[in-house]
Parts: structure tokens; C-alpha cells; sequence
């Protein structure tokens, strides 16, 4: 591949693949457009070679994301990118490991993959593109669908409660867990771009919203789902630590808070989850960056595997391998 240097850098021509794949006015047109964005600074400003970043999907209107960039790229079965990308995560710990998902495909059919992942402490970066629906099979409500929502699959409302993937997240022992929104594209960058140079299991779930099956009553057409978002539903991380504080934190532990909010700090974790949950009792999801934990061992650390000790470069050779060979079968007879 080619080099890239500070006098020809990583242009976004360079790493544009198919053309756009999406409805007009999709929010995965942002994600993709932060995804090229975080992939130039990668390479022109960390010194990541293009060649070591690998892009993972499963099935899903998201999942076309890998095709619509020019770089090392899997595109596997609904639902089974992750276990794809642990494989390689492990076997090449020198790579940079991004997995593209929908809430479906990672949420439903994923979940048990995801959790997995989460708890070993695979270093890779699953960016979901969140949108309450299965967008790829005509709208039904997704796990992510909040109560009430109306799809295909849930004509009177949907009942019971939906999925938090960054409670999930957060509960399992995550590295890094965040959410961005389609629309704020410079944030977003921030946020995956932490993500991705955090050590361990990072989870970037992004509000996209599904302009052709995403319907809340009093926001007619497709553009006014994004109204919706920002008036009924997102709660950033830093107004909730002002706005929730009350509930969460009794007169004493207020005096002794910071006023900002920290997601590095060693109670990110338990701070995240009860902002979490008091939003939602105002039927508010959080968003932004929650928490950076770096103090775990990965699962190549525990493997005791690394950039320069990767699995996938060992020679195996009969050549050079015969004598550990003949040794190994000389065990087994
Ligand atoms: C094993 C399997 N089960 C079901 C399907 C059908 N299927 C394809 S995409 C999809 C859901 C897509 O929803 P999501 O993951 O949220 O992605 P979106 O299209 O909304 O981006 C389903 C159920 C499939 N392709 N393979
Ligand atoms: S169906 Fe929804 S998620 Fe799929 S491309 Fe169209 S707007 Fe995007
Ligand atoms: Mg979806």
C-alpha cells in the first residue's frame, strides 16, 4: 500500500469505496463521513499505516459502511462480525480492529458475542449505528426500540423495556464506553477516535436515525426524526451531571463533586450508571463520552500475545518447525 506523509497525507478520495449505498438523509451518512474523517487522522496524524486498519460489519443498512470505504474490510453474517474480529484482534494484536453494527445485528443476534467480547477485553471498537429499527428488513422495532414506539413488528406500541446497550456496556467491564449522534460530526469523530486509541473494548453506539421507518407521532416526514432526537430524547453526559445531580448524590457527596464530568475518573463507572437511570425515568437516553478504563488486561495481554509477539506472523513452517514438530507428534502416539 502506499505511504502517507505529511506532504501527501490520507485524503478522503484515497478511502472512498462504493458509492452511497444509503436512503437520503440516512444518519449513517454521518457516521461514514466521521468513520473517513477518524480513519485520515489515524493515518496522517498517529502514524497508523492504512494497512493495519481493518473494518468488520455483519448484515444491516449499517453494515454496508465497510463497503463504502477502501480499506481492509469483512463483511460477515448478521449478527457474527464480533467473533470475526476477536479472531484477528488476538491473532494480530498490531492491528487496529473497528466492527461496524446495527442495534439488530448487535444488540438481538449479537448480544451473546458482544457481551463476550466486553468481558474479555478484546482491544477492538464496535461502533453500532443505533437506530431502534431494522432498517435492511422494512422498519420492525429492534431492541433499542424505546417503549411505545410504533413499527411494523409493534402496531399497538412496543411493550416492556428496551435494551441500554451502555448500561450493558458499563455493567460488563468495558475499556471505553460512549455514545455520539449522526448529526453532531466533529463530536462524533472526538468520541470514536478516543474510543479507537483506548486499550481494550470500546463501545461507540451512535444515535443514527432510519429516515424512511423511524415514525413518532407529531414529527410528520422524514427530516423532523432528527427534531424528535433533539428535543424528546438525547441527554448529554455533561447537562445530566449538572441537571440529575439532585437525585443522584445525597447533600454530602455533592459538596466533594467536581463540577465537571469525569469519564476517567475511578467512580465513571457507578456515576454513568445512575445518570443513566435517571434520565430514563424522564425517558431521556445519555449520550457522549461516559467512561475510559484502561487499568484491565486485554485479552491478548492475557494470551500473552502482542504486536511483536503476534500469532498470525509466527512461522510455522515445516522448514524451520520440523524438529518441534516431530516432537508434538512424538507425544501423541
Ligand atoms: C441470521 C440472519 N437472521 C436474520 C437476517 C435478516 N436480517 C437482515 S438485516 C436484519 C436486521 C437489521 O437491523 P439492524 O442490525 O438494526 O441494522 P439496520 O438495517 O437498522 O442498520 C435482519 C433481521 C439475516 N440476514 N440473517
Ligand atoms: S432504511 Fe433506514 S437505516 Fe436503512 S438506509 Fe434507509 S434510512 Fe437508513
Ligand atoms: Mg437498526
Amino acid at each position: 500500500m502506499a505511504t502517507y506523509t505529511r506532504e501527501k497525507p490520507l485524503t478522503r478520495a484515497d478511502i472512498a469505496g462504493e458509492s452511497a449505498w444509503w436512503c437520503a438523509g440516512c444518519g449513517d451518512f454521518g457516521v461514514h463521513s466521521a468513520t473517513q474523517q477518524v480513519i485520515m487522522s489515524l493515518v496522517n496524524d498517529l502514524g497508523v499505516p492504512l494497512e493495519n486498519i481493518f473494518a468488520f460489519s455483519g448484515i444491516g443498512c449499517s453494515s454496508k459502511e465497510p463497503e463504502m470505504l477502501r480499506v481492509n474490510a469483512y463483511q460477515g453474517q448478521h449478527g457474527r462480525s464480533i467473533p470475526v474480529a476477536i479472531g484477528l484482534a488476538v491473532a494480530n494484536p498490531g492491528l487496529t480492529v473497528i466492527d461496524f453494527g446495527g442495534d439488530g445485528d448487535s444488540y438481538a443476534i449479537g448480544m451473546e458475542h458482544l457481551m463476550h467480547a466486553v468481558i474479555r477485553n478484546v482491544n477492538m471498537t464496535l461502533v453500532v449505528m443505533n437506530n431502534q429499527v431494522y432498517g435492511l428488513t422494512k422498519g420492525q422495532a429492534s431492541p433499542t426500540a424505546h417503549k411505545g414506539l410504533r413499527t411494523a413488528s409493534t402496531p399497538n406500541g412496543k411493550k416492556g423495556r428496551s435494551v441500554n446497550p451502555l448500561r450493558l456496556a458499563i455493567a460488563a467491564g468495558a475499556a471505553f464506553v460512549g455514545r455520539g449522534v449522526s448529526w453532531q460530526r466533529n463530536e462524533l469523530v472526538d468520541l470514536m477516535q478516543r474510543a479507537i486509541t483506548t486499550k481494550g473494548f470500546s463501545l461507540v453506539d451512535v444515535f443514527s436515525p432510519c429516515v424512511t421507518y423511524h415514525r413518532e407521532p407529531g414529527f410528520r416526514g422524514s427530516g423532523p426524526i432528527y427534531d424528535w432526537y433533539k428535543q424528546n430524547y438525547v441527554l448529554d453526559i455533561k447537562d445530566a451531571w449538572q441537571q440529575l445531580r439532585d437525585q443522584v448524590f445525597t447533600e454530602e457527596e455533592r459538596v466533594t463533586l467536581p463540577t465537571e464530568y469525569d469519564p476517567t475518573s475511578p467512580e465513571a463507572a457507578l456515576h454513568a450508571l445512575h445518570l443513566i437511570f435517571e434520565a430514563a425515568k424522564l425517558g431521556r437516553e445519555v449520550t457522549g463520552c461516559l467512561l475510559i478504563d484502561e487499568s484491565q488486561p486485554t485479552q491478548a495481554d492475557n494470551a500473552n500475545v502482542s504486536a511483536e509477539r503476534a500469532p498470525a506472523l509466527t512461522d510455522i513452517s515445516l522448514g524451520t518447525n520440523l524438529a518441534a514438530y516431530r516432537e508434538l507428534f512424538a507425544e501423541m502416539r
